[in-house]
């Protein structure tokens, strides 16, 4: 079977009517060149004095890793001369960053975290780049914060790519969810993964364990209940995954299924969760229902909360339809 590489499956869909308009498959394109040389970098890791502290922090108030800075500046440079986006945001950075005036602007919005799970580079533990792509409004050429408060159902394409065993670049556009893996030697991107899709029943869940006492009552309730096993209301035994990479979970649980939680915590009362809306819970929501699988911040489908500020927290319950719906119930009970 011939090979289709990322950019041949792009020219493809963009040759079926509407489904992809030239401006977003070069835009698409170009993140994953961007993911490319992230990979590249995070694989030579110490070889290329790339691990460890930046020495600086980011708007979250959270020490930068060195390659939290390259990643960042790889998606940057790749896309701002390509004409295609309106202006960038990051978790890396507490503004938007506008286009340089020496090159056009495009119709879109690209929001990145440049390398999700970034505390596990110095333990070789896989990471990602995590992306979403929003129109930006019309007649907006100076898009500020406000410009890119949209709720996640105006994505227009979301992905993630994670460096792990192998480099995979995960990628929905509405159309479904594709997964394509990185061939080093020719250096593209290879279709693998056509049409992935989250089995609806799992029994495994994702929830870092040592927060538990700090959980609301119903997430509290939800995994005693799995804790419980075939001997509890369940009636059947779980197994619990943690690998403290978004991106990793994601995968795992496109691939096989899960529940992936990261719910609020009583220690911080103001903020609904740890993850960020915009360009964490977003993003992985359109690719979760897109591959069939559900995503709400325990009240509502995460793609549905309208933004307040570009980095707001969410929290996040995510995957198997069973799972998520379950859980989601018992904070309606
Ligand atoms: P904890 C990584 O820092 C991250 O944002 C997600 O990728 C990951 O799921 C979570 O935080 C891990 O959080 O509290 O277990 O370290």
């Amino acid at each position: 079977m011939s090979r289709i590489t990322l950019s041949r499956f792009l020219i493809e869909q963009q040759r079926k009517a509407g489904s992809l308009p030239p401006e977003l498959r070069l835009l698409i394109e170009t993140v994953g060149r961007a993911c490319k040389a992230i990979s590249f970098s995070v694989n030579k890791g110490a070889l290329a004095g790339v691990l460890g502290d930046a020495g600086s922090g980011n708007v979250q108030g959270e020490a930068q890793k060195k390659l939290d800075v390259i990643a960042n500046d790889f998606l940057l440079d790749a896309n701002e001369w390509g004409g295609s986006l309106a202006a960038m945001a990051s978790e890396e950075m507490e503004l938007p960053y506008h286009i340089p005036g020496e090159y056009p602007k495009g119709d879109y919005l690209l929001l990145f975290d440049p390398l999700d799970g970034s505390s596990n580079i110095d333990v070789n533990i896989s990471v990602g780049t995590i992306f979403s792509i929003l129109r930006c409004p019309s007649g907006v050429t100076q898009p500020d914060e406000s410009a890119f408060l949209q709720p996640g159902t105006q994505q227009v394409a979301a992905g993630y790519t994670v460096y792990g065993p192998q480099t995979m670049l995960v990628l929905t556009f509405g159309s479904g969810v594709h997964g394509f893996t990185l061939d080093r030697e020719h250096g593209s991107f290879v279709l693998t993964h056509p049409d992935m899709r989250v089995p609806e029943r799992t029994n495994e869940f994702a929830i870092n364990m040592s927060n538990m006492r700090h959980w609301d009552a119903p997430v509290q309730r939800y995994v005693n209940e799995l804790l419980a096993g075939e001997t509890g209301p369940r009636g059947r035994d779980f197994n619990m995954r943690w690998v403290a990479s978004m991106v990793a979970e994601v995968h795992r649980i496109i691939t096989r299924g899960g529940v992936f939680m990261y719910p609020h915590d009583a220690r911080t009362p103001q903020q609904p969760g740890k993850l960020r809306l915009m360009y964490e819970g977003n993003p992985m929501a359109f690719i979760i229902e897109q591959a069939g699988g559900v995503a709400s911040n325990g009240q509502q489908r995460i793609m549905e909360i309208v933004p307040q500020k570009l980095h707001e927290r969410v929290a996040v319950f995510l995957g198997s339809k069973e799972e998520v719906e379950r859980v989601t119930s018992y904070h309606q009970a």
